[in-house]
Order: structure tokens, then C-alpha cells, then sequence
């Protein structure tokens, strides 16, 4: 379809709990950035929104970890992410807050339209309740086993592990997340948006783009992800999800009757969008509605199909079905808004072999990189850009990140820009040579590079990022292989007409790349138009080869890019494992108190001789796979530096994926007696640790030991 001319492009409210990580960036905001940044270059209007999500459990549960207010949550975490963006150069056009009086206002009197266009049914029914804290448990005060996957870590609005909405009723073996306690039943009122009504209609629009008999949207634009995820929500059936709470942070349900009730955290959270929408109308003395009315609503006399704006979520996957399903019925059964017209959702980032996890302190965070880093953003941003997890999940590790930024960064954009300015300086006083006549290589040189160039939009439009930014790189290719065919710095001798010529294209594939690269990499893209003695370009310059006229003065030869060294890289890597704490640690009392067998008392007291019988050895699991019809274990291949690598079976498969364990050290218990697990031989034990909560991690040494090293 063809883009139209205004765009409402948003990037997922991050919950105001906690900093921001590189799988967050990764996830939604870099891809969410680059769109937007491309969109303005292409002469498009576009308000790109986000803010903060203050709602919620994720808020409260922190306070009470932190033992402090969730006002005093969110405004730290307000504040702490706002500046990380803005440093990371994520240009929004507003970061809002969900906690404005604005807000407030706003998501009530979306509420207050929705009952009174018969949205909602009222059911009085029995919920579950922790006696202990005294109050009602939804979404994340609820844990249990998922009713999908088997996860045994659900959380009462979600389980995490495989993306499915729930509700607390499904979760098999609930648990309060407040008291640990078993939940009981208790009667209360809540409103249930009839989202059953709306299985018809929703069907229709995600998979044939068809709303009210005309066309929205094309389907076949979405990711298979996206609709694969709600399709399987679909075919489910969509049931009445209630859209209040019995909780006292969050926006008041306005109604009598309704004290002590607020409206739902996935209610009050996308209509953020709009509410930020105002905030930024307001302060820019212009209106809100044409970023979000649709032409029907007739607030905007002769709208056209084509004047409405293209509605764009950037989210990550945990959050598809609250963006593609649950807010369009929403946005419908208002009446009056457009719809999305895509949710483009990407995977999850993992993080040097593990799944990121903000409890465990297994992260790398963006405010703490950018001062570890400073002036260093692009670098990040490259890296990530290279790995956003848009098919499946991806990996970061600091080890890829120094290579790109060594073998891509610094020798392919850096090495061209730095060898066609330092010759520019030397040959011509730092004014851009005059072109002379196009020969056959040069030809094709432009055609080359004006072929990346039509390539990075096409990708971009169909939100494949990676492969726009790899087009954009083959730009700088092409520039490299140009002077290295071409050799100016030998021919400057003999056909010092012909050099010129080279140089002059050269520096015009220079400005170029300031074009394209822009999206990616915006602090070196300044730098380049400083260089170039050029300002910021509209997107169609980038097909042009005559940007750089003759005599334009040349800025000093800076250096884009500097290598990173293995000394610099390395504590990173330290820091990371240093810095882990165990399963979201915290000191739990006496073991008695936990449930643990407690310390000393069961097993009798061993002789030295005894131990010394173990045979215990650290190896590094080299692969790992289910095993067949048994959910709890894992086959895994040990490499203890003998011949041939032990097989280990192991019941350790709720608990980690057969693709997080590659590379992991473990502790062998190496001198156990062979015994058949459902027909494999295992040959040895893994030691883990397990705490109250039946968590399982493995023992591991603290640093890397070579195979085979004994354990004493
Ligand atoms: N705060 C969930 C999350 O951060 C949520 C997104 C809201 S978008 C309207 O994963
Ligand atoms: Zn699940």
C-alpha cells in the first residue's frame, strides 16, 4: 500500500519500574527511532509518541520492593528513562506520563463513552483474594502454572514465557505474589468489556484488512508473528476480559459506586498515546484530532481515505494482543479513531547466551552504558540495529559488538570517509574537486549505490530494519571498492584530471551515506554533514551524485570511528557476571522458614574420605536437546576435555531452553555410575542450586576454567 502522508507512529509506554536494558531498545524503540527518522527524510508528517507506563502492578510491586511510594517509583524511573532516550538519541516528539492529571481525564472519559455505547457488561462475581495482604489479586499479584505452556511462572494477566493473555481463573495452582499464600474466592463487581461481541469483526479485519466493507489495511504487511499470535488468541474465542480492578493506584473508575476500583493498567495505557497526543497539541498550539479521528468521524470536513493517518505500534512481542487486539476494540467501540495499521512486534533480545533478566541483574543498561560509553551511541545503536530480533530472538554479546564496531564501523564507513577526506586535504587544499566526464566505472559506481539507496527504503517500509541498514553499509562498499579499484593515491601522478574526478564522486558517495546511514546512526551522520560542510538532506538527494559541488570547502578529516580493544571490552563482560544477582535473590529468613530442608539436619554428618570420593569436574555444555516424550529433561553434551564428550541427561528442562545452554559451565559430579534415562545413557550430574521457590540454577565457577578443572 502507499504510504500516506501522515504518519502516528508509537513506541510501547515502558512501565516506570525500573531502568531501560538493550533488549528493551533493540525491541521497540531503536526500530520504532529508525522508522520515524526515515519517514521525516521522505518528506513525511509524522508525530512519534511515547512515555511512561505508571500504572499498573509493575509499579506498586516495585514500591513495596524498594519500600517506598509508586509515586516515588515512578517519577525516579520517569526521569531515568526520559534522559536515556533523549542521550541515545530516540527522538520523540513527546514522552509523556500516564500519571498526568491529562491522562486522568482523558482514559476516564474514553471509559465513560464505552459504557455508554454498551461496551461493557457488569458481572458480580468471585475473585480470587489473599487474605493475608487483604486485597483482591489480578495480573502480576497472581502466579501459577500457565494453562498453555506449562510455564510455572504465569502471571494472572500474562504468561511471559509463550505470550498468551490470561486471566487468573486460568492459571493452574495459583499462588499470591504478595504473601506466597494459597488464594481463596470472595465476591466483588467489576465492568467486562464484551470483547466476545467483537470475535467477528476482528477475525475479518486482521486477516483480510476488511473494516465496515472497505479496505484498512493490507495483510499481508503484517508480520506472520503478529497474526500467527492472535490468531491463536482467535480461534481460542475472545471472552469478556474485565476492564476494573480493585486497586487504589491507578486512574478512579469515575463512576458511583465504583470506590476503591480503578481502571485496568492495558485500559488506561494505550489511550496514553492519546493523552500524549493532547499534551504535545497543547503545548505546540495546534490540534490532536487529525493524529487520530478517522475520516468518518467528521471532525475534519472532507477528509479523504487517503488524509487519515496511518496508525503504527512498535511493541514487543509480551504485548501483541493488548496492541492488535484488545485496544482496536477499544479505538472501535469508541467510535471515531482509526485503527492501527500495523503492529509491527518484534522478538526478544537474549544477552551473551541467557535470557535478559531484569531480577537477576542480567542486563546491560542504557543509562550505565551511555556514561560507561559516552559519545559512543552510534556504536551501540549499530550493533542493535544489526540484531533487532525481527523474525526470532537474537543475541547481543560484547564480543559481536566490538567486532561490528571494528570489522563494519571503523573499516568500512570510517576507513572510506577518512582515505577520501585525507586525500581531498592533500591534493586540493580541502576544497571538493570538480568532476570531469563519468567513464564505465564510475557509471557503475552510481548505479550501485543509487540501487542500495531504493533498496534501504523498500526495507524500511517493510519494517525488515536489518536488511535496510546492511544496504545502507553496501553504499560505504561501494565507495571502498571504488578507491580501491580505482587507486587515486597512485594515479594522482600520472592523471591528476582522472583523480579529481574519483574524489569528487567519492565525496558525493560520502554525502550519500550521510543520507542513509542517518535513520541508524545519527550522532556520526551529523558529524559527516559537518565534514561535508552540508546540512541535513531530504531523503530523494540520496539519488543524486552532484551533492558536493566543486570548490565546496571540506571540513578537517576527523575520525568517525575508533577500534575497540580487548581492554576495553573485557570488563564489560566482567561486570555483567559480577554484577549478576541469583533467580531475583532476596534473603528469605531461616531455611525453616522457607520451606527448605533445613541446613545440617537431615543428612548425617560425612567423614573426609567420604567426600574425597567425588570426583567433581567443571566442563562447558556444547549442545543440548529436548528429550523425546519427557518434559522435564534435557539431553546435554559435555566437553570435560576427554576424547569423546560425556552425555548428560538432566532434569533441568522447565527451567532453561536447550539454545540458552551452549557455552554455560557447569559442575559434573564426573564419577557417577552410568544409568539409562529413557534410553540414554547418562554419564555424570549436574550440579544445580534450588531455593524455596523450586528455582534451579547451575552451579558455576565465578570465572571461565579450562575443561575438566577439579572442583574441591
Ligand atoms: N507498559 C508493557 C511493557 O512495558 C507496557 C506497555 C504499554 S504500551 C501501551 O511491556
Ligand atoms: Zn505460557
Amino acid at each position: 500500500m502507499k504510504t500516506p502522508a501522515r504518519h502516528t507512529v508509537t513506541a510501547a509506554l515502558p512501565y516506570a519500574n525500573g531502568p531501560l536494558h538493550i533488549g528493551h531498545i533493540a525491541g521497540a524503540y531503536l526500530p520504532a527511532d529508525i522508522y520515524v527518522r526515515n519517514l521525516r527524510q521522505r518528506g513525511k508528517e509524522v508525530l512519534f509518541i511515547c512515555g511512561s507506563d505508571e500504572h499498573g502492578a509493575a509499579i506498586t510491586m516495585r514500591a513495596m520492593k524498594e519500600g517506598t511510594t509508586p509515586q516515588a517509583i515512578v517519577d525516579k524511573y520517569h526521569a531515568l528513562m526520559g534522559q536515556a532516550f533523549k542521550d541515545f538519541g530516540i527522538h520523540f516528539d513527546i514522552y509523556d506520563r500516564t500519571s498526568s492529571e491529562l491522562h486522568r481525564e482523558t482514559s476516564q472519559g474514553f471509559f465513560l463513552k464505552l459504557l455508554e455505547n454498551g461496551a461493557f457488561s457488569v458481572q458480580e462475581e468471585q475473585q480470587y483474594f489473599d487474605e493475608e495482604a487483604k486485597q483482591f489479586l489480578a495480573d502480576r499479584y497472581i502466579m501459577g502454572t500457565c494453562p498453555k505452556c506449562g510455564n510455572t511462572d504465569a502471571y494472572g494477566d500474562q504468561c511471559e514465557k509463550c505470550g498468551s493473555a490470561l486471566s487468573p481463573k486460568d492459571l493452574i495452582e495459583p499462588r499470591s505474589t504478595l504473601s506466597g499464600s494459597k488464594p481463596v474466592l470472595k465476591s466483588t463487581k467489576h465492568w467486562y468489556l464484551k470483547m466476545d461481541e467483537a470475535q467477528q469483526w476482528v477475525e475479518q479485519w486482521m486477516n483480510t484488512g476488511v473494516l465496515d466493507g472497505a479496505q484498512h489495511h493490507d495483510p499481508k504487511e503484517w508480520k506472520a508473528s503478529v497474526l500467527g499470535q492472535c490468531n491463536s488468541w482467535l480461534k481460542d474465542g475472545l471472552r469478556p476480559r474485565a476492564m476494573t480492578r480493585d486497586l487504589d493506584w491507578g486512574v478512579p473508575v469515575p463512576l458511583e459506586g465504583a470506590e476503591g476500583k480503578v481502571l485496568y493498567v492495558w485500559l488506561d495505557a494505550p489511550i496514553g498515546y492519546i493523552s500524549a497526543t493532547k499534551r504535545w497539541a497543547q503545548e505546540h498550539n495546534t490540534d490532536w484530532e487529525r493524529w487520530w479521528l478517522s475520516r468518518d468521524s467528521g471532525s475534519e470536513a472532507g477528509m479523504t481515505k487517503e488524509d487519515e493517518p496511518r496508525l503504527v505500534h512498535f511493541i514487543g512481542k509480551d504485548n501483541i494482543v493488548f496492541h492488535a487486539i484488545i485496544f482496536p476494540i477499544l479505538l472501535k467501540l469508541h467510535g471515531g479513531y482509526v485503527l492501527p495499521q500495523n503492529v509491527p512486534a518484534n522478538e526478544f533480545l537474549n544477552l551473551e547466551g541467557r535470557k535478559i533478566s531484569t531480577s537477576r541483574n542480567w542486563a546491560v543498561w542504557l543509562h550505565e552504558y551511555i556514561q560507561r560509553w559516552p559519545d559512543r551511541q552510534d556504536e551501540l545503536r549499530y550493533c542493535l540495529a544489526t540484531i533487532i530480533p525481527e523474525q526470532k530472538d537474537s543475541e547481543f554479546t560484547w564480543k559481536d559488538f566490538q567486532e561490528k564496531n571494528n570489522s563494519e564501523l571503523v573499516s568500512i564507513v570510517g576507513n572510506f570517509v577518512q582515505r577520501v577526506f585525507v586525500l581531498s586535504h592533500k591534493y586540493y587544499e580541502g576544497k571538493a574537486p570538480a568532476a570531469g566526464e563519468k567513464v564505465d566505472m564510475d557509471v557503475a559506481l552510481w548505479s550501485s549505490v543509487h540501487g542500495s539507496v531504493e533498496e534501504v527504503a523498500q526495507h524500511i517500509d517493510d519494517f525488515r530494519l536489518r536488511d535496510a541498514l546492511s544496504s545502507a553499509m553496501n553504499v560505504a562498499r561501494a565507495g571502498n571498492k571504488y578507491l580501491s579499484d580505482n587507486e587515486p593515491w597512485k594515479l594522482e601522478k600520472t592523471d591528476p584530471e582522472r583523480t579529481r574526478t574519483i574524489l569528487a564522486n567519492s565525496l558525493n558517495v560520502a554525502a550519500v551515506l550521510s543520507i542513509v546511514l542517518e535513520p541508524f546512526l545519527p550522532h556520526t551522520t551529523a558529524k559527516l554533514r559537518r565534514m561535508l560542510g552540508i546540512g541535513t538532506l531530504p531523503w530523494d538527494d540520496a539519488f543524486r551524485s552532484d551533492l558536493i559541488g566543486a570548490g565546496q570547502e571540506l571540513g578537517k578529516p576527523e575520525h568517525l570511528f575508533k577500534p575497540i580493544t580487548d581492554a576495553e571490552i573485557q570488563p564489560e563482560v566482567e561486570r555483567l557476571h559480577a554484577a549478576e544477582s541469583p533467580a531475583g535473590f532476596q534473603p528469605a529468613g531461616p531455611a525453616e522458614a522457607t520451606g527448605l530442608k533445613p541446613v545440617g539436619q537431615s543428612n548425617p554428618n560425612i567423614a573426609f574420605d567420604d567426600f574425597a570420593k567425588l570426583d567433581l569436574r567443571v566442563g562447558t555444555i556444547t549442545a543440548a536437546e529436548k528429550v523425546p516424550k519427557a518434559d522435564k529433561l534435557l539431553k546435554l553434551t559435555i566437553d570435560l576435555g576427554e576424547t569423546t564428550p560425556r552425555t548428560v541427561v538432566s532434569g533441568i528442562a522447565m527451567h532453561y531452553e536447550p539454545e540458552q545452554l551452549p557455552g554455560q559451565q557447569v559442575v559434573l559430579v564426573a564419577n557417577l555410575e552410568p544409568r539409562k534415562m529413557r534410553g540414554v545413557e547418562s554419564q555424570g550430574m549436574v550440579l544445580m542450586a534450588e531455593d524455596a521457590s523450586g528455582k534451579l540454577v547451575f552451579v558455576q565457577p565465578k570465572e571461565m576454567v579450562g575443561p575438566g578443572g577439579e572442583v574441591r
